[in-house]
């Protein structure tokens, strides 16, 4: 990706998933907004969007991390909100293993108190190790948690996966963990 796609996708990351009133937007309540206004919005703003550009941010972003609707009227993210949106995923059953990424400084708080969301709406787990390897990095010294997400669903808890293949889950009680 461009350095200036790379902006322009990180833009739309600010505006759809945390602060969509920095340009004066709100989300529907499923995440979604108009894109003309989007682009309208961005633009008034100093945010020099076009339709062009969003459609191929959308196609060619590497993580799918936003969806147009089928008409092209609406946009939003794929996942990692922290302004509450129901982007009405089905339950799904997770596979035995999953894993998280995270960053060995917070190793100590997640031995005592399990993964938490944070801002976010959910914790994120990923469906292989060599991507939570990424995911972790973005934080410090990277280290990959084994979570037992299976017996997690049979004890009841529940498990969604986003558009762009992301487990969503809302917290991971530190007896499913194992760490390295
Ligand atoms: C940590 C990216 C202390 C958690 C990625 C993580 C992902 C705790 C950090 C998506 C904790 C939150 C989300 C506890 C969890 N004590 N720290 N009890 N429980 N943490 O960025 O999972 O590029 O909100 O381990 O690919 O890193 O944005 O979550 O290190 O899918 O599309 O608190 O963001 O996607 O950090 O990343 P984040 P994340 P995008």
């Amino acid at each position: 990706m461009s350095r200036q796609f790379e902006s322009f996708s990180k833009f739309l990351s600010l505006v759809l998933r945390h602060k969509p009133e920095t340009i004066g937007l709100q989300l529907d309540p499923e995440g979604w907004v108009d894109l003309d206004q989007l682009i309208k919005h961005a633009n008034a703003h100093g945010t020099q969007l076009s339709r062009p550009i969003v459609m191929e941010i959308v196609a060619t972003n590497e993580k799918k991390r936003f969806s147009v609707t089928p008409d092209g009227s609406k946009i939003r993210a794929n996942q990692g909100h922290s302004v509450q949106v129901d982007l009405c995923l089905a339950p799904q059953v997770p596979p035995a293993i999953l894993f998280h990424g995270t960053a060995t400084r917070f190793l100590t708080s997640i031995r005592e108190l399990g993964l938490v969301p944070g801002s976010r709406q959910h914790v994120h787990l990923s469906a292989s190790d060599a991507t939570a390897h990424e995911v972790g990095k973005r934080h410090g010294s990277p280290v990959v948690l084994s979570v037992s997400a299976l017996d997690m669903h049979n004890h009841g808890y529940i498990f969604y996966q986003s558009e762009n293949g992301v487990w969503l889950t809302a917290t991971v009680p530190n007896r499913y963990l194992s760490f390295p």
